[in-house]
């Protein structure tokens, strides 16, 4: 590993922000509980275990006999479902609202925790009549609706693995998963509202079904009315099989370390992994984090993870983490400018939402817009703003932390997988003093580190890869059917300890700054740099709405920096001088090393419906290859156009 300079030096990062003086007085999580977790880490997640209630405790917080299979809070019992709940309900909460659901169109509903225990309870007795047994594994391909959550939660309530797959995949990634996870009963609905209009899910499911004769039953839930086409044999209504159940169902208890859920990863390449959950440290995890990063308060906060609830941030941030503490959320199930622009910022504004949690692609989509638009909106309800998914570059923490937050919201970036089930990197936003674009540091009980090629943890400032040198409550626990590929992936770099996947480097204070997959790290003549540094310093540029960049194979330097980039609307349309004023840019910004051998003005980028630019189909555009697998794009219409806009250049 080569001695490069720290991200800060390269984009000159020296601001800071501490927490202002009465969110740090009044915020859950303090100082001290870093010391806590130091001086007694099995310890401390056993206090925060406390957080679930557990029909039988466990005996032991954390078996790591088996490595890398790892056992928390062994011996307990407890149901999930119980835990997000009846419990709240039977504190005298049941009128607290567990979701405001806004439907893209401008429907609503109300959900109490009183309503959550009567949907969930007659969903999970509706499966138990359709034969939904302990331990078998529920396929879920639903909008962003109540119903999703209800079936999520009466899996859990019987102890049946969900798996939900992500709304806006294609019948055969279904059928790949239904398939992988031995999936006999799949939850879907006609359709669901996106971008204005009813989009068909049944249809898909119909279409994936022909592959998996082992499907016995598919519960439709109605949602947009849509003509559907229907097998007697095999489809059944929600509306018919549920309501008509009884409104009480007693949950059972099951062991800590029984199957709460797969989810497959959004793996841009080969086979899906089906990243495997289960009930006491997921639900540890969650709660936690929940508490610790979110500040949650739970009766007077209005939370929201504007995020699907097919990923893992939806998982975890809008159904377990929120639920266990009993908080209330926005479900909002449409897109951010559907019917206008403003959409979010009139539920902000709406529900008073205190906290919001997003991505960094759509923060670069709202500056790309302008601030005028949520300058219309009263965004005064919020007081705390998270960052999730891919790095955020600092441009556009600034425009979140000002244009959205009012310079007065702490911003907690969050680093973390699907494979670590809850955040593991973050601000606590009462007590870190943060810097644009670094995720600062590991959470209380969880120990971080960054390695260089031998497992040695590098020197302050230096790149290397982001690992997690001990067991956490909310671990993967395995790959579903795939013990070896588990070991593998994550645990065979370096004896023992976790390997995420991801360059990072460790500045001299000790706080991190997380740089991307490590396939996205570029060598340009020896020299380590990460595509984010580059596009960091490309977006910051005042014509620039998103960009993003890939290394060339270059016989001469190995590899070669190309960038793709889409101008902000105020931007004139492009053309040499703005190429050359950029190329220029990123030279003086980060160094003659890292001026993009090409830069390509382009009107979209091609993305993975989370949100995750596919770098590797850019790659193949600028290695004058023929693009590969298209099929996980969000807009497959993308491609064609950079390869247009390429040929004609
Ligand atoms: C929660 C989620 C995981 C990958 C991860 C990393 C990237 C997520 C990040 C971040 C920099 C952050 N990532 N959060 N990179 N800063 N705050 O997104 O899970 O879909 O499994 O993606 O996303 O590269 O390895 P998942």
């Amino acid at each position: 590993m080569t001695n490069n300079p720290t991200i800060q030096e390269l984009s000159h990062e020296d601001r800071s922000f501490p927490p202002p003086a009465d969110f740090a007085a009044a915020a859950n999580a303090q100082a001290v509980e870093y010391e806590k977790a130091a001086a007694d880490r099995i310890g401390y997640w056993e206090e925060q275990a406390q957080r679930i209630s557990w029909e039988t405790p466990f005996d032991t917080v954390l078996d790591w006999s088996d490595r890398p299979f790892a056992k928390w809070f062994v011996g307990g019992r407890l149901n999930a479902a119980y835990n997000c709940v009846d419990r709240h309900v039977e504190n005298g909460l049941g009128d607290r609202v567990a979701y405001y659901f806004e439907g893209e169109s401008g429907d609503t509903r109300t959900i109490t925790y009183s309503d959550l225990l009567r949907e969930v309870s007659k969903a999970a007795n509706a499966l138990t009549e359709l034969g939904v047994k302990t331990g078998d594994r529920v396929a879920i391909y639903m909008p962003m609706i109540p119903e999703t959550v209800f079936a999520m939660l009466a899996c859990a309530r019987l102890g049946a693995p969900h798996t939900v797959i992500f709304g806006g995949f294609s019948a055969s990634a279904i059928a790949d998963r239904v398939k992988d996870c031995g999936v006999e009963f799949v939850i879907t609905a006609d359709g669901g509202y996106r971008k204005g209009k009813p989009s068909a899910l049944k249809s898909v499911v119909d279409e994936a079904m022909e592959d998996c004769p082992e499907v016995r039953n598919v519960l439709v839930v109605r949602r947009t009315g849509q003509d559907v086409d229907w097998n007697d044999d095999r489809d059944l209504w929600w509306h018919e099989v549920v309501d008509r159940q009884p409104e009480i169902h007693t949950p059972e208890a099951f062991d800590s370390e029984h199957p709460l859920y797969i989810m497959y990863s959004s793996g841009t390449t080969g086979k899906p992994k089906g990243i495997m959950h289960t009930t006491g440290g997921y639900l540890v995890g969650t709660s936690f984090t929940h508490w610790a990063v979110f500040d949650i308060k739970p009766d007077k906060d209005v939370f929201w993870t504007a995020a699907d609830i097919g990923w893992v941030t939806g998982h975890s941030y809008i159904v377990y983490g929120p639920l266990a503490n009993g908080a209330t959320s926005v479900l909002y199930e449409g897109t951010p400018d559907t019917p206008h622009r403003g959409r979010w910022w009139e539920i902000v504004q709406k529900y008073k939402v205190s906290i919001l949690y997003c991505a960094p692609t759509a923060i670069r989509s709202f500056m790309k817009w302008g601030r005028d638009i949520p300058a219309q909106y009263d965004l005064s309800s919020l007081r705390l703003l998270g960052s999730v998914g891919e790095p955020i570059n600092p441009e556009a923490w600034m425009w979140y932390r000002e244009h959205i937050g009012g310079n007065r919201c702490p911003v907690v970036d969050t680093w973390w997988q699907t494979e670590n089930g809850s955040i593991l990197i973050s601000p606590l936003p009462g007590v870190t003093e943060t810097k644009p674009g670094s995720a600062m540091r590991p959470l209380p009980g969880i120990v971080a580190d960054v390695f260089d090629d031998e497992g040695n943890s590098v020197e302050p400032g230096n790149g290397g890869y982001l690992v997690v040198k001990e067991p956490w409550p909310s671990m993967l626990r395995t790959l579903w059917g795939d013990e070896e590929r588990f070991k593998k992936t994550y645990w065979s770099q370096y004896p023992e300890v976790y390997f995420a996947g991801d360059g990072a480097k460790i500045d001299r204070d000790g706080d991190f700054w997380v740089l991307g997959r490590v396939d996205d790290v570029l060598n340009v003549s020896g020299h380590r740099m990460s595509t984010a540094e580059i596009e960091s310093a490309l977006v910051a540029h005042p014509k620039v709405a998103e960009a993003a960049v890939v290394g060339a194979k270059d016989e001469m330097t190995g590899q070669a920096i190309e960038a793709f980039v889409i101008l902000r609307e105020s931007a004139d349309d492009g053309g040499d001088d703005v190429v050359n004023d950029l190329r220029s840019h990123v030279r003086s910004s980060i160094g003659p090393i890292a001026t993009p051998r090409s830069i390509m003005i382009v009107p979209d980028l091609p993305k993975t419906r989370s949100g995750k630019i596919m770098r590797r189909l850019l790659k193949d555009v600028a290695e004058n290859r023929e693009v590969g697998d298209v099929t996980t794009l969000a807009d497959s219409s993308v491609m064609d156009l950079i390869q247009k806009g390429m040929k004609e250049s």
